[in-house]
């Protein structure tokens, strides 16, 4: 069977976090080989423009069966499996090109929301198999993550690919912030417990 292909994301440092460990978790899957998966990893720069710009390009290069997108918010203390994004930006802090969005349309016209296309229900199942917190979310935020995510998924709409998408919010690196967050290993884990359940279908 042909091996399948993931576009894995993350993104670098922004605001008041130092350290973004889906960066980390990019960077650590990007230098190792799974059987059955043709990784492509990239980091994205945490701006909404410049990441919206390469996700649409990777996904016309790479035309991905997968794409996993991971982002920080350092609030919550499990794995967050998103299940939608909404069509609007809107936050208090600028992204980092300075750009502040407020209460504005991704893309006009577009739909309200795009629903993840990757099997969440089976995914929450193998994390709980390994002990690692995890929890369904219904609100991706309205920052940069969001934005990726409902960028993705219009791209995959237009262009009309079977792709799947979806996007995973994770918790703090555990000492980088005053949230409790989990270590790096066990964010690492989740990551790859769901890159393996991905490959079996
Ligand atoms: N988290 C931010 C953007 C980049 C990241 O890792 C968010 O939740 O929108």
């Amino acid at each position: 069977m042909a091996a399948k292909r993931v576009l894995l994301t993350g993104f670098t440092p922004f605001g008041s976090v130092a350290v973004n460990p889906s960066q980390l978790i990019v960077q650590h899957i990007a230098a190792r080989t799974y059987p059955g998966l043709a990784i492509t990893a990239e980091v994205l720069p945490t701006a909404y423009r410049e990441s919206e710009v390469r996700i649409r390009s990777l996904i016309r290069e790479v035309q991905p069966d997968v794409v996993l997108s991971i982002g920080v918010a350092q609030r919550r203390d499990a794995i967050s499996l998103e299940r939608r994004a909404q069509n609007r930006s809107s936050t208090t802090i600028p992204d980092n090109s300075g750009l502040l969005l407020t209460d504005a349309s991704i893309v006009p016209d577009g739909p309200t929301v795009y629903g993840a296309t990757l099997p969440l229900e089976r995914l929450h199942a193998a994390l709980n198999a390994r002990a690692i917190p995890v929890e369904f979310s219904d609100d991706a935020g309205a920052y940069v993550c969001n934005h990726v995510f409902y960028c993705a998924s219009d791209e995959v709409a237009r262009l009309g690919l079977p792709t799947r998408c979806g996007f995973i919010h994770i918790p703090a690196l555990a000492g980088t912030s005053e949230y409790p967050g989990l270590p790096l290993d066990t964010l690492t884990a989740a990551i790859e417990t769901c890159l393996l359940e991905l490959v079996r279908g």
